[in-house]
């Protein structure tokens, strides 16, 4: 390994890059490539490449043995997802949700019809806090949208104290957590929201998925992600299309079959990670929450840059100089977007922890495009930005 141990190595400072080729976040994992092309020639060989095909359905039961949860509808990517399970739950009016998350969960909703009211989150975890929850409700809320951020899953129990006592709907978006489960049981009939886009840890190049333990829901789900089709193929009402192709469904199966050797690479690299970084000042990884399994999909730091003698901005330029692609994740927060930022009716409450998470965390490349002696490097360069810092 190339070290750098003067401050003039550091390719900020006009030293050689570490990395010939960019390193990024997000690089598609493709562990079953052959599984993939076969899966995806016999769909084509049989000519049935969509509409509830014999690979989705294959790809649900599979996905079903991770999410737990008894219904489970595959989509063309999260953000319809959101939307016809919002639908499906019954959300209306205003809808609570952090602010601390992609904008997709808020634009999910405003695109139909529905008004994102943020709250502020947990400084730890970064999932929704109940407490913010309970103090934004309001006569026109119409449901609540928990975030189970870098895989950390919200605290589910209060957040349903919180929502029968409101008599409105529960809703999770679980885009960057699957394979991330309680310990414990659910509160009962939850519904989640999954996304197997091209940066996650399972992959269909695009996909999402409905998954819950709601009967009702799930018939509403299937209909509404399906034109309105129920199962008498009656039209129920207005539906939209965001049924997931065969294709996908090929590469999901490639990868979901293949998760838990998937699962282990990711939680390696994230212990060796939190070991070299383990002795820098001022920069820390994310603490893992009790209570759950995790997918450690994202490597999440946090710089204080009162003791980092940095801040994330400047020790992301820093690893960009190196190649090292880092992203801001989740920067800005929702509320400090358009077209959010402009109406107040977004933003009853402090969002102080919001606000300093956003300032603070950046996501570093991982997956199976990483090796372990990649992660040791990155780790030299963030010590050597703050020892010269
Ligand atoms: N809710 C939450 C909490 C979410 O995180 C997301 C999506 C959603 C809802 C909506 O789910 P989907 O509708 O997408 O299923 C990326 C993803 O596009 C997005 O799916 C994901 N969350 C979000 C966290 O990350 P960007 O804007 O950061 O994408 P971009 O283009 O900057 O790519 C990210 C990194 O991945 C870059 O370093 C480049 C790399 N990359 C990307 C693609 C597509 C590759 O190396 N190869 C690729 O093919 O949003």
């Amino acid at each position: 390994m190339t070290a750098k141990q003067a401050r003039a190595d550091l390719a900020y400072f006009g030293g050689r890059p570490v990395f010939a080729e960019e390193l990024r976040v997000g690089t598609p994992n493709v562990p079953a490539r052959d599984r993939y092309l076969k899966l995806v020639g016999e769909a084509i060989d049989r000519r049935w490449l969509s509409n509830r095909g014999p690979l989705v359905r294959d790809f649900e039961s599979l996905a079903s043995r991770r999410t737990l949860r008894a219904h489970n509808t595959a989509t063309n990517n999260a953000t319809t997802a959101l939307q016809v399970a919002a639908k499906a739950c019954g959300m209306r009016g205003e809808i609570i949700m952090p602010s601390f998350t992609f904008v997709a969960t808020a634009h999910a909703m405003s695109w139909i019809g529905l008004t994102p009211v943020f709250c502020d989150v947990d400084p730890d975890t970064g999932t929704l806090d109940p407490v913010s929850v309970a103090k934004a409700l309001s006569p026109r809320t119409g449901g609540i949208l928990g975030v189970h951020i870098w895989g950390n899953l919200c605290d589910t129990v209060a957040l349903d104290d919180v929502a029968r006592g409101a008599g409105v709907p529960l809703l999770f978006d679980a885009a960057q957590a699957f394979g991330c489960r309680p310990l414990a049981p659910s509160p009962s009939g939850t519904t989640e929201v999954f996304s197997f886009h091209a940066t996650k840890i399972v992959n269909c190049f695009e996909g999402g998925l409905v998954a819950t333990d709601d009967t009702e829901v799930a018939a509403r789900v299937r209909a509404l992600h399906n034109f309105g089709f129920d199962e008498a193929t009656e039209v129920a009402g207005p539906g939209t299309n965001a049924k997931m192709n065969e294709s996908s469904a090929a590469m999901g199966i490639a990868s979901v079959e293949c998760m838990d050797d998937t699962l282990r690479v990711y939680r390696e690299l994230h212990a060796r990670y939190r070991e070299g970084l383990s002795g820098v000042p001022g920069v820390a990884q994310m603490p893992d929450p009790p209570g759950q399994t995790h997918n450690h999909q994202y490597v999440v730091l946090r710089v204080d840059p009162a003791r980092a003698g940095l801040d994330r901005d400047r020790l992301a330029a820093v690893l960009d100089a190196e190649n090292i692609r880092t992203k801001k994740y989740f920067w800005p927060a929702c509320h400090r977007m358009r077209p959010y930022r402009t109406d107040p009716v977004h933003t009853p409450v402090d969002l102080s922890a919001t606000e300093q998470l956003s300032a603070r965390v950046l996501a570093l490349p991982t997956g199976l495009s990483v090796s372990p002696q990649d992660v040791d490097q990155i780790c030299d360069v963030i010590s050597a930005a703050v020892r010269y810092a």
